[in-house]
């Protein structure tokens, strides 16, 4: 049962970029100002318990450097002179730009780019009407979510799996390839539960002794992009040692003796020798695996963002499909339950104008796309003039120099509509000021659950700041933008995506405040098939099944392994490049987010990259000292900080910093590739083998 609702507290949901999703409340001291924000105690994901940075939300909303006004730019792209003008001057003169943009090069020249700084349905989603009914460039999403998806949909069939709750069920957790104590809180939730209430014992894989591994019962520190070799050497062994429950496998899994075959070389001792992992190390993972049917495997976002991720996902995945753990509660693989939700976006998104001839643009390779490669812009007209929403790209998109001189281009116009003035405001033309989550309207799916929450206006905007919607409706108006969403509010859209969707009215969800989407345990564990149309676990995906938005598989596709393996298409270390370097995630970041409170700067520091003191040692590089980072795509300047929690030859960093934390304002995705990795794109943030010097001269 849910509480009564209390007038000084706002229930919520966080609206960022965490699969975690947290039900939240709010203290309400007025009708313009928050104090202290908490997990719903009563929300059984959230369970009570969220992160630091979000309790401390007051800090970012009322920021003294919020936008307070929209402005226009006077100085060079990349200061911060501007000057503050009204905002339907603003809105003409974004209109303007964009009706000369297409009056020269045609509607593709417009490119509205976005991602999930709010996972918010409403105020995130938007901008798709507006592209669709205009016609302007379409946009595939390749931040995040591709070869974790793709990986794991290879082999299940469908991005869905156990009740994430269950883990506090489990006799064992595996927490594979994320730092939930960072990251997503609540999954630490539950599987301490477990270990509290039935002395589950967890498993923490990662390539350094981050927060979570020190909690773990276990922690494997293996080498990065080696997860495959890993996975491929526990089902070595749970074939070998009677661990592979048959029965389960011929009834639900595709080409089990082939698998069995096929491991019969992929030994413990051939891994170790990928991974760094000892012999014994993997031996006694892979036994706790067999004698622990019921274990929860955990897979994350981490593990996927090399070059081979999609291929170390599925392999992962097959695990559970080998010990049959599926069959038991707390028991089986889980990576997203985004497919759980079946919720009817069209008004929101604008689908029945979506004209798929429009060519659609990587996200990833926005560097490549603005400074005119004509793979990059797929054979069409340059990208003239963009509106950017819920995005930091100058910060947190790959192959940053080439983002940079993107932007810099004179004949560019750019709208930036954020909260505050990022690296990418400043590159813009017209900066317009957004609302945060407690100022408007919208409503939020878990990806690691299985809620959907409504999170209300709870405060007054901020200065002169505007919702997304808004935004979006009022150029709509000025460019000739004609659907039926342009005039509706955001509430009215929640309203009705839920009655189109039968998941009742918002007046309902109002008072609910969150609705439980949870399958049965018999759809959540495959028990009548997986979801691929055989209904069997797919140990050898159909890779091909899996096509870019008009583009067709991506990467080096056609190479990707037929069966789970290690495939050695990563950034390997040579003696030019020595190290391999993760740009792992800051526990008071969130990307490009609350790199502004005050908190969490002093809690991070500054821009820093661990190295094991042997390998300082051997370069003459004190603990402390001023280092360069370096690769083909440019040098990133930061300090060195001894760490034995890495191996030899593996570096890490840390967090999204601002560009200018750095000594020369070049951020650390200076150092990233945006290469698509195969089959589906997405960026290798993690996956990027690079030098480590000292300062010249
Ligand atoms: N505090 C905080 N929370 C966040 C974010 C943040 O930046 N900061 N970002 C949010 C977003 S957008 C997302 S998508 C999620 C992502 O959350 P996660 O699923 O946790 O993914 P990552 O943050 O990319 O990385 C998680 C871990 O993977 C490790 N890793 C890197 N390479 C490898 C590898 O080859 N093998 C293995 N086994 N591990 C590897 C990294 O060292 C890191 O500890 O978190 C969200 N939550
Ligand atoms: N080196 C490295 N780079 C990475 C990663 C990594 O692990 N390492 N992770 C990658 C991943 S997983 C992701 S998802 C991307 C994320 O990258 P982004 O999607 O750019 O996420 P954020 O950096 O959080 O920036 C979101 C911006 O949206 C703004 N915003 C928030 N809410 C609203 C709103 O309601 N309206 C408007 N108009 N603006 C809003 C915020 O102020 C913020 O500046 O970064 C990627 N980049
Ligand atoms: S753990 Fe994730 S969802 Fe929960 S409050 Fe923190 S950032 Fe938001
Ligand atoms: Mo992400």
């Amino acid at each position: 049962m849910n509480r009564p609702l209390d007038k000084t507290i706002g229930y919520s949901a966080c609206p960022h970029d965490c699969p975690s999703t947290c039900a939240l409340e709010v203290d309400l001291i007025d009708a313009n100002t928050i104090g202290r924000v908490r997990g719903a105690p009563d929300n059984a994901y959230t369970a009570g318990v969220i992160c630091e940075k979000v309790a401390r939300y007051s800090e970012r909303i009322h920021h003294p450097d919020r936008l307070l006004k929209p402005l226009r730019r006077v100085g060079e792209k990349g200061s911060t002179d501007f000057e503050p003008i009204e905002w339907d001057d603003a809105l003409d003169i974004v209109a303007e730009g964009f009706v000369k943009a297409e009056q020269a090069h045609g509607s593709e020249t417009v490119w509205p780019y976005y991602y999930a700084g709010t996972m918010g349905l409403v105020q995130r989603d938007g901008l798709h009407r507006l592209r669709h009914v205009k016609r302007y460039s379409r946009i595939h999403e390749t931040f995040c979510t591709n070869m974790a998806w793709t990986g794991f949909i290879a082999g299940t069939g469908k991005l869905a799996g156990p009740d994430p709750r269950e883990m506090a069920q489990s006799d064992m957790v595996v927490i594979w390839g994320t730092n939930p104590v960072s990251t997503q809180v609540n999954v630490m939730t539950h599987a301490i539960k477990a270990r509290k209430t039935r002395g589950a014992r967890i498993v923490a894989i990662d390539v350094y002794r981050n927060d979570t591994m020190r909690q773990a019962d276990v922690a494997l520190v293996l080498k990065p992009g080696t997860d495959g070799a890993l996975a491929c050497a526990v089902m070595h062994v749970l074939f070998r040692d009677g661990h592979a429950d048959w029965p389960y496998l011929e009834a639900y899994t595709d080409r089990p003796h082939d698998l069995a075959e096929h491991l019969k070389t992929r030994t413990p001792a051939w891994a170790s020798a990928i991974t760094g992992l000892s012999v014994e190390e993997i031996e006694t993972f892979a036994r706790m695996v067999g004698e622990t049917k019921r274990t929860y495997f955990r897979l994350g976002y981490g593990f996927t963002r090399n070059r081979n991720g999609t291929a170390n996902m599925h392999a992962a995945s097959c695990i559970a499909a080998v010990t049959g753990a599926w069959k038991l509660k707390g028991g089986g693989a889980f990576h997203n339950n985004g497919a759980i939700y079946e919720l009817d976006k069209s008004m929101i998104e604008g689908t029945d104008a979506l004209d798929p001839a429009i060519r659609v643009l990587d996200q990833s390779r926005i560097g490549a796309v603005l400074t005119g490669d004509a793979g990059a812009l797929r054979g069409g007209p340059p990208v003239t003039a963009m509106l950017i929403q819920n995005t930091n790209p100058v910060s947190v998109a790959p192959e940053q120099e080439k983002v940079k001189a993107g932007f810099a281009r004179d004949d560019l116009f750019v709208c930036v509509h954020e909260q505050f003035m990022t690296e990418t405001a400043r590159m813009a033309d017209i900066v317009l000021p957004a609302t945060t989550f407690l100022e408007h309207d919208d409503i939020y799916k878990g990806g690691g659950h299985q809620y959907l929450i409504l999170g209300p206006k709870l405060v007054e905007p901020w200065g002169e700041a505007r919702e997304n919607h808004v935004v979006i409706c009022g150029l709509a108006e000025r460019l000739g933008a004609d659907h039926p969403g342009f005039g509706m509010t955001a509430r009215e859209h929640i309203d009705w995506m839920l009655r189109a969707s039968d998941y009742g009215t918002v007046e309902e969800l109002e008072s609910a405040r969150w609705l439980d989407l949870q399958p049965d345990f018999e759809t959540a564990h495959y028990v009548d098939g997986f979801a691929h149309p055989d209904g069997k676990f797919r140990f050898s995906p159909d890779w091909t099944s899996v096509v870019a938005p008009n583009d067709g598989p991506m990467g080096p596709w056609q190479a990707l392994p037929d069966l789970p393996d290690h495939w050695d298409v990563i950034e390997t270390a040579t003696d030019e490049h020595p190290f391999r370097l993760a740009t792992s995630p800051a526990r008071t970041f969130l990307n490009s987010t609350f790199n502004e409170t005050p908190t969490s700067l002093k809690r991070e520091g500054r821009p820093e990259v661990m190295v094991h003191p042997d390998d300082a040692a051997a370069l003459g590089i004190a603990d402390g000292d001023a280092v360069r980072i370096g690769n083909p795509r440019g040098v990133v300047h930061l300090h060195a900080r001894h760490f034995d929690g890495v191996r030899r030859g593996v570096l890490i960093s840390e967090g999204i910093w601002p560009n200018d934390a750095f000594a020369d304002g070049r951020g650390i995705n200076t150092l990233t590739g945006a290469d698509p990795v195969a089959p589906y794109g997405g960026a290798a943030f993690h996956d990027n083998r690079v030098w480590l010097r000292k300062p010249a001269g």
